[in-house]
């Protein structure tokens, strides 16, 4: 029985409320994501992964753009040799479902890394194939059909937890990519990772960013995710989670009406504070109850029955 009607079941993880943290943000050592867990996330996604430690793109990496963030980090991490030890130490310490994000250049890398993640204690893996800027990796395999189909597959068979895709806004049909996951056994998506673009200083006449491009997070983009959602929800039966600009219980509550399941947090984490997630949840729970929703659950896809 679910008594808490926040309570939310995504590919078989148990989850107390809908709020994941997004990767990308605070998402490095167990403290900070313990730290997420306290300020109410539901589940928490690691930072992306690799097989060998990269340093990232020189600074600046991050820019305020009008409703959000620009940035090309280039996906500094450690590697998953050094990170399983964190993980490790994070399943002792984090109280809710971990999620490790995990990305690579091909699809052995990835079964790689997914393997690994999950003997150091991972609950679930979400594959990160949508970074918009880093070459061999990303946006290739995330735009590529066959690719992905591969990189899943691979994934799948190596570990024997939830397998969640995170999808690229930047391509034409994002069902189409998701069909994809999907027969290679994808067990949910995650819509959307950050869309392509450029800040310009008009002062030096240079593009601010190190990398030049970059990725659009935060409220700026959280039409975009929605019409992702929405589109995926009519094409695919695969629970989806939403990401994209998500700040306040309503645009969360939006979601779900389009058809997420949950949603993740990461732009608002930064630009306000973790305790983001209990203003949400808190604001969704008086909404289940004046519209009398037993669950989270019944508000899904509901956008699409009027
Ligand atoms: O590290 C990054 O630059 C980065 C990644 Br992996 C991603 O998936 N999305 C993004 O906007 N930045």
């Amino acid at each position: 029985m679910n008594s808490n009607p926040l309570n939310v079941r995504i590919a078989g993880l148990k989850l107390r409320n809908p709020t994941l943290l997004a990767s990308g943000i605070l998402g490095y050592t167990a403290e900070s994501l313990q730290r997420v867990v306290e300020g109410g996330a539901g589940a928490v996604v690691t930072k992306s992964v690799g097989v060998a430690p990269r340093m990232g793109y020189a600074n600046p990496t991050v820019v305020q753009a009008s409703g959000g963030l620009i940035n090309a980090m280039g996906l500094p991490n450690p590697g998953i040799e050094e990170y399983a030890d964190e993980i490790i130490h994070a399943k002792t310490v984090v109280q809710a479902p971990l999620i490790v994000s995990v990305f690579g250049y091909s699809a052995d890398e990835y079964a790689l890394v997914a393997k690994k993640a999950v003997e150091a204690g991972a609950d679930a893996v979400e594959l990160n194939v949508s970074c918009p800027h880093v070459k061999l990796t990303g946006s290739e395999i995330g735009q590529n059909p066959k690719l992905l189909k591969e990189v899943v597959s691979k994934v799948k068979a190596a570990v024997r937890k939830p397998v969640i895709v995170k999808l690229s806004p930047n391509v034409t049909d994002i069902a189409e990519t998701a069909k994809a996951a999907l027969k290679a056994g994808a067990d949910a998506l995650t819509a959307i990772n950050t869309v392509k673009a450029l800040a310009i200083d008009a002062e030096t006449a240079l593009p601010v960013l190190s990398n030049v491009r970059g990725g659009l997070s935060g409220p700026a983009i959280k039409p975009v995710a929605l019409r992702c959602v929405y589109d995926l929800y009519e094409q695919v039966k695969t629970p989806i989670i939403g990401c994209g600009g998500i700040t306040t219980w309503r645009d969360a509550v939006e979601f779900f009406l389009a058809g997420a399941s949950a949603v993740q947090i990461g732009t608002a984490v930064a630009l306000e504070d973790p305790d983001v997630f209990q203003a949400v949840n808190r604001g969704v729970e008086t909404y289940l109850k004046k519209k009398r929703y037993k669950s989270v659950q019944e508000v899904v896809g509901v956008a699409h029955r009027t």
